[in-house]
């Protein structure tokens, strides 16, 4: 039935390489546990009843939500059905998307350079495997892209794999990559390559770190140094700090980014391997409970798969039927 608008096959083929078409596929996940079946759930009753409700109710928890919005959400709901707005599935789907992009609207500052502040410097940071030098890979494309011109810093000095990691992908977007032997001073490494995109009058410095548990106080302060020592060149650098979190870690997102912020303060998230999760819905929870807004999202591992968060696009992926 057509609750929302069926997807052709040639619609399909277009969107495989398309934007949408990514974010599209790569919420498949979570929007499986949203809406498969719900149309054939609604659609042989003649009200929305009891039972509607709390299926929906289910699924909304189910994909990690959280309780505040589904509360809410449910509560708006069973408000319009009482004054007749929501009258069928069609309505019920309608405004329970309207209501979810209401929601999901965060404060995010911009994340491109301005003209008096070069370079533009974000040190992005988060526990092991999160996806912070790939989510760095893709953010020089993204940078790239929008104009800019964009520099790396091997700030992962534990490992030798990690430094070449970043390379690899520096060798992908022809940009350079400040890098010192392993088991140099990450503060150090930072400080180098913000020297060397000033001289070179670089727009966008992107500053991987080595992973680290949010628990360890050790290596929070290794964090916190790295961050004093570039506000030392200027207090306004960096001007971005971005936490990394893998969505796949559902509500264990929510205290990690907590103290994180607490360390070193964070001025945005991105949140990655949503294509691998059935727990996209994690990003309402994030907007309930944190301060920090949703930058970037990550639907996959190749170069094109992260954009800038767009609430709209994002709920309508999450939402549409699939054929
Ligand atoms: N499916 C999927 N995989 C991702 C995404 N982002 C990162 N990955 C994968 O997650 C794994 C870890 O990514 P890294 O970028 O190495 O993670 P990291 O945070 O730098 O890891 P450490 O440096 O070891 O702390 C890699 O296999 C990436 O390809 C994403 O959005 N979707
Ligand atoms: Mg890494």
């Amino acid at each position: 039935m057509g609750l929302f608008k069926k997807r052709t096959r040639e619609d399909k083929t277009a969107e495989k390489s398309s934007k949408p078409g990514r974010l599209f596929a790569g919420l498949s996940k979570t929007r499986a546990i949203l809406t498969a079946d719900l149309g054939e759930l609604i659609s042989g009753r003649k009200a929305i009843d009891a039972e509607v409700l709390e299926e929906l109710e289910t699924r909304l928890l189910m994909a990690d939500l959280g309780v505040e919005t589904t509360d809410a959400v449910l509560e708006a709901l069973r408000r319009k059905i009482e004054f007749g707005e929501v009258r069928n599935a069609e309505n019920l789907l309608i405004h329970l998307s309207a209501l979810l992009k209401a929601r999901l609207q965060f404060d995010a500052p911009s994340s491109m350079p301005s003209a008096d502040a070069r370079p533009y410097t974000v040190l992005v940071i988060g526990v092991n495997g999160s996806g912070k030098t790939t989510s760095i890979g893709k953010l020089a494309k993204y940078y790239q892209n929008a104009g800019h011109s964009v520099m790396l810093a091997a700030g992962d000095t534990f490992r030798a794999a990690a430094v070449e990691q970043l390379q690899t992908w520096g060798e992908r977007n022809q940009v350079p990559v400040i890098a010192q032997a392993d088991g140099a001073d990450s503060a150090a490494v930072a400080f180098d390559a913000l020297q060397a995109a000033q001289s070179r009058g670089t727009d966008v410095l992107l500053i991987d770190t080595a992973g680290r548990l949010h628990t360890h106080s050790g290596l929070m302060d290794e964090l916190k140094k790295i961050k004093r020592v570039l506000g030392k060149q200027d207090p306004g650098i960096p001007q971005q700090v971005l936490l990394v979190l893998d969505a796949g870690i559902g509500q264990n997102a929510l205290q990690q980014a907590k103290q994180f912020h607490e360390a070193i303060g964070v001025t945005g998230l991105v949140l990655t391997k949503l294509d691998g999760t059935a727990k996209g819905g994690i990003l309402f929870a994030i907007r309930d409970k944190l301060e920090m807004p949703v930058q970037f999202i990550g639907v996959g591992e190749g170069m094109e798969d992260l954009r800038e968060f767009d609430a709209d696009q994002f709920v309508d992926a999450l939402l549409a039927q699939d054929s």
